[in-house]
Parts: C-alpha cells; structure tokens; sequence
C-alpha cells in the first residue's frame, strides 16, 4: 500500500458503485449552503434550498463528466456562520435522497457531524468528505460504522480562524506527516486503508506560499500510495496570485487541476465540471498515447 502503483490500479467500492481511479476522476461541488464563498445561497429562493434547481445542477454536473458529487451543508469559509448537526442534515439529507433516487453517480457527503455521516449513509451516499479528517468526538466510530470511502484532509486551526497566521516549518513534511496520523486513527477504528483517499486542504489554514509548495510537492503525498484528492478550485490563492476575482479564476483552476494530476492526484473537486473533465480528458489522453 505504499507504492504509487497501488494507486495506480485502485478501484474505490463507493457504496456499491466502482470508483475507478486508474485515470482522474472529476467531483463536482454542490453547496446547499446560503453562504459559501464562491456559489453560496445560488441554490436558494429566499431562504429556501430549491430542491429542483439543485436537482438540475446535479444533473447537468453528471452529464458534464463528473464521477462523484460533493454535497456540502456546512461552509468553511472565514467567518462564515456555525450551523447546528440540525440545520446540516435539513440542508443536506433531502437533496442528497433525489440525487441518489434520480442519477447514477457516487454522492459524497462534505461533513464533520458524525450523526450526519451515518444518516448519509442510510440514504444512499457513497463516500464521506470530511475536511477535519474524521477529528471531531464521534466521528471516527461513525464513519467505520458507514462502511463507505473516507476523504481525510489536512486543516490548520479552525475554519474561523485558519487564515490569520498559518505557520509550519516544512509544509509537505507536516501535511504529510498529519494525513500519515489521520490514517492511522482510522485503521485503530476499522477504517482499512482501501477506503481512504487523503488531501492537502489547500487553503485551510495555509498561506499562498504554503499552498504552492504543497502543489509543487504533491507527488511526496501521491507516492505514500493513498489515492489523492485535490480541491483547487476558485480559490484565494488564484486571486492572491493574478487579481482575479472568483468568477474569473477557471483558466487558473484548470492550470492547477493539470498541475496537481501531473503530480499524483487522483480526485479533482471542482465546480466546474465539464471544463475540468475535458482539461484532464486530455491528460489521460496523452497518457493514453504514450503507452501506445
Ligand atoms: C475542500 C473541501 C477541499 C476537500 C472545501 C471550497 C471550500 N473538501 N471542501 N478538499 N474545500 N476534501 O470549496 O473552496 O479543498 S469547501
């Protein structure tokens, strides 16, 4: 389990449905959040979640190429409000029970709330997206009861306060040491390492420097040989870097997309689906070519 060839050759069982990630796989993001940073409330009529619209979106994330979606209740951004177990679940569970009664695709469920993980699980989600790697009382013993995937990510702090002063001596060695210790707290609770993808979490809690020698160094994650996940996507960093705002930054989240596959990564989180499928369509592609 430690060679990147392990990877190479990983099929992920999602609850049922083979998540194959021999190529890289697209997850596209569906916020039922009114307040996230780059899509919040777009899935909103007032303050109610419009359940057929984000039902459309899902759809079209699927049609467009995208192998899991991420159905988050809860937003990390700086600032943003705390939400209740309560208010996730109301946001999440209904649309996550039209998407898994209507398409064909893996649901994965963007929580901490260990009441959250099993309920998903009893209603058809495929893999559980955790962004404070399974740390919270509970949620441990929840996510091995589910049975499903687990996606453990890298955060310093606390979403409220990550961003004020980030610091690490060597931030891959860190990130990487951190992930190491997060699987091993889920192989202690029954987690076997076949269900576990690992991610940087860039952005949380990280500065741009941070974030850029993490993609520089990414492959010294891929190689430890769990499957990879990456979440690029319109970040801050985009704009910090070139002045973009967040509507503008898909050519860069595209170029950073390539980058992150080019060094190991296996799962891509967009909210542009169809635009990153086709980006690292032609990833594959070429490899494809090269081993002709
Ligand atoms: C990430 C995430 C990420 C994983 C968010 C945003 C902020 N989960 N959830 N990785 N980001 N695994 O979408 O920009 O990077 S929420």
């Amino acid at each position: 389990m430690s060679n990147p060839a392990s990877v190479t050759g990983a099929v992920l069982d999602c609850a049922g449905r083979a998540l194959e990630l021999s190529r890289p796989q697209v997850m596209g993001v569906i916020n039922v959040t009114p307040d996230s940073f780059s899509d919040g409330g777009t899935l909103y009529a007032g303050d109610a979640l419009d359940l057929d619209l984000a039902l459309r979106r899902a759809r079209a994330m699927v049609d467009d190429g995208a192998a899991i979606l991420d159905i988050g209740g809860e937003s990390t951004r700086p600032g943003a409000a705390p939400v209740t177990p309560g208010q996730e679940m109301d946001r999440v569970l209904p649309l996550l029970e039209r998407i898994a009664a209507e398409l064909d695709v893996v649901i994965s469920v963007d929580t901490s709330t260990p009441d959250l993980m099993l309920e998903a699980a009893n209603r058809g989600a495929g893999m559980i997206n955790d962004v404070r790697a399974l740390t919270r009382p509970g949620a441990l013993a929840a996510a091995a009861a589910t049975g499903l995937p687990v996606c453990l990510m890298h955060m310093q702090g606390e979403p409220g306060s990550m961003q004020v002063n980030p610091s690490y001596g060597d931030v891959v060695a860190e990130v990487v040491a951190y992930l190491e210790g997060r699987v091993a707290a889920c192989v202690e609770n029954g987690i076997t390492t076949r269900r576990i993808l690992v991610d940087p979490g860039f952005g949380f809690g990280k500065t741009v420097a941070h974030n850029m020698a993490l993609l520089a160094g990414l492959s010294r994650l891929a190689e430890r040989g769990w499957p990879v996940l990456v979440g690029l996507s319109r970040k801050s960093m985009i704009g910090k870097l070139i002045g973009r705002d967040v509507d503008e930054r898909l050519p860069a989240s595209l170029a950073l997309a390539v980058m992150a596959v080019e060094r190991g990564a296996r799962v891509v989180r967009t909210h542009d689906v169809r635009a990153t499928h086709d980006a690292l369509a032609m990833w594959s592609a070429l490899g494809e070519t090269i081993t002709q």
